[in-house]
């Protein structure tokens, strides 16, 4: 995969020379470029931003120096190589919510091309005009304001990054955790057995894996009823059975009247 990165900052991107992701870089699994978008300003304070039309604190990222990063990273000459077109991300508090599911869908594309905001943002031009020849998507990772799209980009990167053919050991693992089956994993624990007082739960040494399964199961239907409320509500309501309601009963969770368990 082809991904690059537009910031004025582009020094915020070196972690991506770490760990499994700097690994995937070397092996050629992701090829990554990091550009700054002042190169393609033309003024000698190499300016960005400006005042926002309609009044109101802050600036907004001038339109130019982007239009023309995204016409060198996207030009619209197919390059030799046959490329498509790139998939342009933008990290935006406004944006759709980045989830699991998306980073499946991104992990399958061949080229990505994220464009880090800073201040009160780009200015909305620049996105509707790309999106004339381009595929866009504004992103948010969650309903809280950063200083600009930099970090939400390394988030949505190792997220991708992991789902590529090749960079985790164990490829099955992926179908298995937090998230890929609507609950909350149950938790986990290692050697030693005591720890400060604090044991292992028994079943996890019994080796019984009927058992296991089964407090795996009801330790994860605790958790998601405590704590996420939304995945409550999202459940197929035939996907629980008899011992999953009486799990959640036993974990003081009201089901929605109407459910009926399988
Ligand atoms: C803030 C440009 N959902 C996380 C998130 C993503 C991007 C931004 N903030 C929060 C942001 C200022 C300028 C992007």
């Amino acid at each position: 995969m082809r991904v690059d990165i537009v910031s004025i900052f582009p020094e915020y991107f070196a972690p991506l020379d770490l760990s499994l992701i700097g690994r995937a870089r070397e092996n050629g699994t992701l090829r990554l470029a990091v550009h700054d978008l002042r190169s393609w300003t033309h003024d000698v304070h190499r300016t960005v931003d400006d005042t926002p039309y309609g009044g109101g604190p802050g600036m907004v990222m001038r339109p130019e120096p982007w239009g023309e990063a995204l016409d060198a990273l996207a030009p619209d000459e197919l390059s030799p190589d046959g490329h498509t077109l790139p998939r342009l991300l933008v990290p935006s508090p406004a944006g759709v919510p980045f989830t699991q599911a998306m980073a499946h869908e991104l992990a399958a594309e061949s080229h990505l091309l994220f464009a880090c905001g800073r201040y009160e943002g780009i200015d909305q031009r620049v996105l509707d005009h790309a999106a004339t020849r381009l595929r866009v998507t504004e992103v948010s990772l969650g309903d809280y304001v950063l200083f600009g799209g930099e970090v939400a980009v390394l988030v949505i990167l190792e997220a991708v990054t992991r789902l590529l053919p090749g960079v985790l050991g164990n490829a099955g693992s992926l179908d298995e955790e937090s998230h890929a089956h609507g609950l909350l994993e149950a938790p986990m624990y290692t050697k030693p057995a005591t720890w400060r007082g604090h044991e292992v739960p028994e079943v996890l040494r019994s080796g019984d894996h009927g058992r296991i399964a089964r407090w795996r199961r009801d330790e994860a239907l605790a958790r998601t009823a405590a704590r996420r409320p939304d995945m409550m509500a999202a459940l197929p309501p035939d996907s629980l059975d008899k011992r999953d309601v009486a799990a959640l009963d036993r974990a003081g969770f009201q089901l929605p009247p109407g459910d009926v368990a399988k």
